[in-house]
């Protein structure tokens, strides 16, 4: 919560910390209303510091005892204010001694210690340490922990921390203790505690130089029977780092535990992951395909951080993306390694770009833009943002694409040659990368520094005489906030040739020659670059694999699309040439929608969508993914000014023509990818439930009763989340006569299923036939609390970001509600209300009567009394 005047932190500011901490001795007497926190501090002069005093921070605790080397510390020994205590002199050695108390049961921010569910958790990145003792709680001051737990036996027989278990045993009063050990120097936010009844799935793991691990997934009583997918994902990540990176488990016990109020979706305490129940729990009856696909991604992401951020970590936390972007990379890269083929890979590629075509474009080009390794923040919590991550991981990744796998690697290899136990920044990283491979890198540097997506625009010229083609590309950037002006970035562009045949042609580009793809490398505002030998005018294919993040133009025919759509032979350009060709026609549809004139689709698009709907000879994946129309939030964002309801409206009509125009091969397809015999969450199993219910979704667009007996009947009889939930969001979408009925005997049979739930309000509030009122009343639904972060997510933030055209209904309703919400999730848990405020980024680019009220709301919320630093950097972002 806000003390004051919220303040600007700036990158430039850093200095190193004056004191360095050796070892943390931790104490904890745990009880909800009143936990004793005992800490002792081995600390020493920092020859690299020029300051003089201590410098300890901390939040919401009350200080019983302070002791510098033996002695009671009084008020003037020491000074504390706007949450910093400060001991202007103190020797160059120090032990300090510090009791607080602290109200975990009170703590509904999920930042700290808090209680869930009767048990005790800790979240400390960013900077939640200070809220559990007074200490130098920054991530470049790195200490070794020992940590005794004290608790109550019967209520928490599991006591848990960071490294190895070396002491347990009881106490008087029915209350036990456990004496935990971390090997490794860590910074303060990744310490980890959990006090609670809680069982686990273990078992002991070979590590690659022989060593046994104990993995432990720990959850509440009932749900082990959904540990297993978790448990696997585990064991693959840890062979995994073995096998891509050299890079070996350091401990002897991992343990990952499953808390169900929680903040984000995993934090990467060492040796002590905790997750959010979302991204562990999964069997067929309650978890669909997309989480089983997120809890692989996530165990994989917070283990790989255990070297990609938590042995190697970040500097300050302006450095975020050091260990973000790295570890989303690398947990991509891990989980396309699992899928195992080329076009199993090249389906999570597409998918990478949705997500960052749907969020992070979108917050590029907004009031909160910041570069992946931002100079400024009010609220570090703000910046856990796709920039930070998926950006971030865009811009590894093209490390990758310019040095190849191997000499990635070695950048790899050197960094933590170099880098291993300390706290670094993000040009370290590009250091290693550079020196590794005997490259300069020193341009790429602005993909650090520079926000806004650039763009890339292209044109190509074929000379038959002298069979050249001389494809010109030049780059620009937007202005962003606080940056007017951006220098050129060095993009690796990768281009291939297509003939009429469809056929990669060999290319040879400045004398050399390449297959079927070459990696050109822009670094100038404009360059040609010229190919030869090409024997017949080509349809160039542009930043295949999506080789670089930025927008690419290029003045393509519809022709060239249909051939790109039809022959291109990388699946992400193939896909892509698809994306255009609908989102031209939805813009047109758009238009016509806004305009009341007549709606049309032609044939042309609609046979290239059947081809691909029914080419068997590609992955149904892929077939669902070609399939998927551009979001209503991707279409908004192509548009000068955004008019949701004409948006839907369009958007639905084309689902409609296309349900009905290929109705007979959409039944075929659903029939042709049924998947019998006991559920499997596997790509290819997946990918044809994917495809079969992207069919009904269609032929629900087009409802007739063969279609909505079809979805009925797929609830009803469906052996696994992914197919039910599936035929329910046909039967609401469709406002079938069977919805109601069917999205009672949901609940009823999965009311003590929370993720269930959560799915059961998301669905209702993406529906398009809910409005604001039905929100409303929804909110007032037993079932539903704010105090649960799932659960407000699901509901609000499903309202207010996927379904924009009821959000965005003209009365102002959906604002009004906004604001109310954000006000009433600030006073809980600032972290979360930050984020549903980030729903009204965009407001500047609607009608001027849409703006008119969405400033209001704005401007409603910026005057509520008490708001935090949280919300109060968002709102103020968006009305400046
Ligand atoms: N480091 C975690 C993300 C995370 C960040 C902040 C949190 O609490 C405020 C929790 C988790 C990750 O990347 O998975
Ligand atoms: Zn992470």
């Amino acid at each position: 919560m806000r003390t004051d005047t919220p303040q600007t932190i700036y990158r430039k500011d850093y200095t190193p910390p004056a004191y360095l901490v050796d070892t943390v001795e931790l104490g904890f007497d745990l009880d909800p209303e009143t936990t004793i926190v005992a800490s002792r501090l081995t600390m020493r002069r920092n020859p690299d510091s020029t300051e003089a005093g201590i410098e300890l921070y901390g939040q919401n605790l009350k200080l019983v005892a302070l002791r510098m080397n033996g002695a009671t510390l009084r008020e003037g020994d020491y000074r504390i204010s706007s949450n910093v205590l400060r001991i202007s002199k103190a020797p160059d050695q120090v032990t300090l001694e510090i009791e607080t108390l602290t109200s975990p049961a009170q703590n509904t921010t999920l930042n700290g210690l808090y209680v869930s569910n009767g048990n005790f958790f800790t979240q400390c990145e960013a900077e939640g340490f200070r809220c559990i003792t007074y200490f130098p709680d920054r991530p470049d001051v790195m200490a070794k922990y020992t940590v005794m737990l004290r608790a109550d036996k019967q209520k928490y027989p599991v006591l848990l921390s960071n490294g190895n278990l070396v002491e347990a045993g009881d106490l008087p009063d029915g209350r036990h203790y456990a004496k935990w050990e971390d090997p490794f120097k860590k910074p303060s936010y990744l310490f980890a505690l959990v006090a609670a009844r809680l069982v686990c799935q273990e078992e002991t793991f070979k590590l690659m130089d022989g060593r046994d691990a104990l993995l432990q997934v720990w959850v509440e009583d009932g749900n082990l029977d959904k540990t297993d997918y978790a448990m696997q994902s585990l064991k693959n990540s840890i062979r995994w780092d073995e096998e891509r990176f050299g890079l070996e488990l350091d401990l002897d016990r991992f343990m990952i535990v499953a808390v169900s109020d929680f903040n984000m979706g995993a934090m990467e305490n060492k040796g002590l992951n905790i997750f959010n129940t979302k991204f562990v729990l999964a069997n067929s009856r309650v978890a669909t395909d997309v989480d089983y696909a997120g809890i692989e991604a996530v165990v994989g992401h917070e283990y790989f951080h255990n070297w990609t951020g938590n042995r190697v970590t970040c500097r300050d936390w302006f450095q975020l993306s050091l260990k973000e972007g790295l570890t989303v990379f690398r947990d991509q890269e891990f989980s396309a390694d699992m899928i195992g083929t080329d076009s199993g890979r090249a389906v999570t590629r597409i998918e990478q770009v949705r997500t960052l075509r749907q969020a992070q474009f979108p917050e590029d080009a907004g009031p909160m833009a910041h570069p992946v390794r931002p100079d400024s923040f009010v609220e570090i919590n703000n910046f856990y943002t796709v920039t930070v991550y998926e950006k971030g991981a865009e811009v590894v990744r093209m490390y990758q694409t310019l040095l190849g796998r191997d000499g990635f690697r070695k950048g790899m290899d050197l960094y933590f040659k170099r880098h291993d136990e300390q706290a670094v920044e993000c040009d370290d990283f590009r250091a290693a990368m550079a020196d590794a491979n005997g490259r300069d890198l020193a341009q790429f540097e602005r993909w650090y520094s520079q926000a806004g997506t650039p763009v890339l625009t292209a044109s190509g010229k074929y000379d038959a005489r002298w069979l050249t083609f001389e494809l010109t590309l030049s780059q620009s950037c937007p202005a962003t906030p606080g940056q007017p002006d951006k220098l050129p970035f060095h993009i690796p562009v990768a281009v291939g040739l297509l003939g009429a045949d469809g056929k990669d042609l060999p290319l040879t580009v400045g004398g050399k020659q390449h297959g079927g793809t070459a990696v050109l490398e822009l670094t100038e505002a404009s360059q040609v670059f010229r190919f030869t030998g090409v024997k017949e005018e080509p349809t160039p294919s542009i930043l295949r694999d999506f080789s670089a993040p930025v927008v690419l133009n290029y003045p393509y025919t519809d022709d060239e699309l249909l051939h790109l759509f039809s022959h291109d032979s990388d699946p992400v350009n193939r896909w892509e040439a698809g994306q255009r060709l609908a989102m031209e026609r939805l813009l047109k549809l758009t238009a016509a929608s806004a305009h009341g004139s007549k709606q049309e689709l032609d044939d042309t698009f609609i046979e290239a969508m059947r081809k691909i709907l029914v080419d068997e000879s590609l992955d149904a994946a892929f077939r669902e993914n070609a399939l998927l129309l551009p979001s209503e939030t991707m279409v908004a964002e192509q548009m000068e000014v955004v008019d949701p309801q004409a948006i839907h409206r369009a958007r639905q009509f084309m689902r409609r023509v296309i349900g009905e125009r290929l109705r007979a091969d959409l039944h075929a397809q659903y029939d042709a990818n049924l998947t019998p015999g006991d559920y499997s969450p596997d790509a290819i199993s997946a990918g044809k439930r994917g495809l079969k219910n992207i069919a009904l979704a269609y032929l629900s667009a087009a409802p007739d009763e063969h279609s909505d007996a079809l979805a009925r009947r797929q609830f009803d009889e469906a052996g696994n989340m992914t197919d039910r939930v599936a035929a329910l969001v046909s039967l609401i979408h469709s406002e079938s006569a069977g919805a109601a009925l069917a999205l009672e005997k949901f609940y009823d049979e999965f009311d003590n299923e929370a993720l269930v739930i959560d799915k059961w309000f998301a669905m209702q509030a993406a529906a398009p036939g809910t409005d604001v009122a039905m929100v409303r009343s929804l909110m007032r639904h037993p079932a539903f609390t704010l105090k649960n972060p799932n659960r407000a997510r699901s509901l609000l933030f499903n309202f207010a970001n996927g379904n924009p055209a009821q959000f965005h209904a003209p009365d102002g309703s959906g604002y009004a509600y906004w604001a109310e919400q954000v006000m009433a999730l600030d006073k809980l848990n600032p972290q979360v209300a930050a984020r549903l405020a980030r729903s009204m980024d965009r407001w500047r680019r609607y009608s001027p009567a849409l703006q008119a009220q969405m400033k209001t709301a704005l401007q409603k919320v910026a005057g509520a009394p008490k708001l935090s630093n949280d919300v109060t950097e968002v709102i103020t972002k968006a009305l400046s």
